[in-house]
């Protein structure tokens, strides 16, 4: 085809550029049956986010696994940066906890409140809190 090699250089030039650029990983941890698992997932890789989704049918196993708190919990629970993020986390938050780096387990906003993302409905005020053995702390307000 002509437009090979031009779409092939292009991306040679797209790798070699990658390093300030790379896609952060995202390891997603979902029920096969969750609608809005679905729908967070595409938003994160709308975000720019590359997204390995692990469908299980035992999603209470991987939140106890990864000391994910019972008030803390939603849906969908996913690995990123090395934290765990729980539910329709914003990507903004996402941001904020990998440039702060804090020595949390990770960010959660329980529940499945309306509006966040992959979520339908008019947005609802929700909390994203961060976790871990110190206890929970509000992190970022929506
Ligand atoms: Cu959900």
């Amino acid at each position: 085809m002509k437009n090979y090699r031009p779409t092939a250089l292009a991306l040679m030039l797209s790798v070699v550029s990658v390093p300030a650029l790379a896609a952060e990983l995202a390891v997603v941890y979902r029920s096969p049956s969750c609608g809005c698992c679905e729908e967070w997932i595409s938003y994160l890789k709308s975000k720019g986010f590359d997204a390995t989704v692990i469908s299980t049918d035992d999603v209470a196993a991987v939140k106890e696994n990864m000391r994910v708190p019972a008030d803390m919990q939603s849906c969908h629970t996913a690995l990123i940066g090395g934290y765990v993020v729980e539910g329709h986390v914003p990507v903004e938050a996402i941001a904020k906890l990998l440039a702060e780096k804090p020595h949390v387990t990770g960010i959660a906003a329980p529940g499945m409140p309306q509006g966040s993302p992959g979520m339908s409905g008019p947005k609802e005020h929700f909390t994203v809190y961060a976790f871990g053995p110190l206890g929970k702390t509000v992190f970022m307000r929506f």
